[in-house]
């Protein structure tokens, strides 16, 4: 049922470092055509830093490690491709369906090929409101429990990152500031929480990763790299907007999976496209660190 990309198998065989990239951001994340646009050049900005990259996807059933361009153009224009979690991994390969894969099922497959990093933007987390609703991410149940390490720019600024924090320690996963001591908030450039360690280089982040796995602590880490001072959004300013989408969407009924979608596409309409800016140029920064970390792993093994 797996699809694994020539490029991608050679790769793993011969020790080339390989980034994994996720799916859901391509089609529930960003419109078309900046999706496809962000997606391409990803790849092109991993590469430059002589990675390989491996977008990762479900196509008719069978998942896909390693899309082609035609693929990834495919992802961003067609409609009504779901928004896989681990819970639909096998409802949408057992009914030979398009799956768009979240982080969560990103890492899963990644796993099963032994992917060891990955780049998104900003990773789910737990819902403000999550006391009474239990909307928490799939996402930090998988960091807790598959040695797949995340690249990103913090939980999405959308969540309640206390509770995030919390729930991560929780699943004994580590979080790494790159260059930090606080908690990246993705568009917003820091918040206040601590990380619980700053690492200072690629190679630095490598040996952690090594040291967990050698120890089989079979978690993730998260690596949490903040967004440019240029390309982020005002922290005061940003955050009434969101607290404007999430009202919306509580009066809208919007609920479970359809929530994170539909902040980001509203908080990008409320923003004139400058979140949307953010994101991509996230995007491209994650994307840099995670072949840099890919390559310095494979240097240690
Ligand atoms: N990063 C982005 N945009 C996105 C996502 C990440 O910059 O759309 C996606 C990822 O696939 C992540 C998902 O797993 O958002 C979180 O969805 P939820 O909150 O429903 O778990
Ligand atoms: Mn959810």
């Amino acid at each position: 049922m797996l699809i694994i990309n020539q490029k991608v198998k050679d790769a793993l065989e011969n020790h080339v470092p390989v980034v994994a990239l996720e799916s859901t951001i391509i089609s529930h994340g960003m419109p078309y055509p900046q999706n496809v646009k962000t997606a391409l050049e990803v790849e092109k900005i991993i590469e430059s830093e002589g990675a390989v990259a491996a977008t990762i996807g479900i196509i008719d059933g069978n998942p896909t490690i390693g899309m082609t361009p035609d693929q990834i153009e495919e992802f961003g224009k067609r409609k009504g491709i779901s928004k896989v979690s681990k819970r639909d991994i096998a409802v949408v390969c057992a009914r030979r369906e398009w799956g768009a894969t979240t982080v969560s099922a990103t890492m899963i497959l990644a796993n099963l090929v032994g992917i060891k990093v990955f780049a998104t933007g900003g990773i789910g987390g737990v819902h403000r409101g999550a006391t009474t609703t239990f909307d928490i991410s799939r996402d930090l149940e998988e960091l807790g429990s598959t040695p797949v390490n995340v690249v990103c720019a913090g939980p999405k600024a959308i969540l309640d990152l206390n509770l995030t924090m919390e729930y991560l320690e929780t699943k004994g996963v580590t979080v790494i500031g790159y260059n930090t001591d606080y908690l990246p908030a993705f568009y917003i450039r820091e918040s206040d929480l601590k990380v619980d360690v700053n690492c200072k280089t690629p190679r630095e982040i490598a040996e952690l990763i090594k040291t967990k796995d050698d120890l089989k602590l079979n978690s993730g880490v998260l690596i949490t790299n903040p967004i440019a001072k240029e390309d982020a959004l005002d922290k005061e300013e940003t955050e009434k907007i969101i607290e404007q989408a999430i009202t919306e969407a509580d009066s809208q009924g919007i609920k479970g999976k359809d929530i994170t979608p539909f902040l980001l596409k509203r908080i990008s309409e409320l923003t004139n496209g400058e979140s949307l800016e953010s994101n991509i140029k996230l995007v491209y920064s994650n994307a840099k660190l995670a072949a840099q970390i890919a390559k310095e792993l494979t240097n240690l093994e």
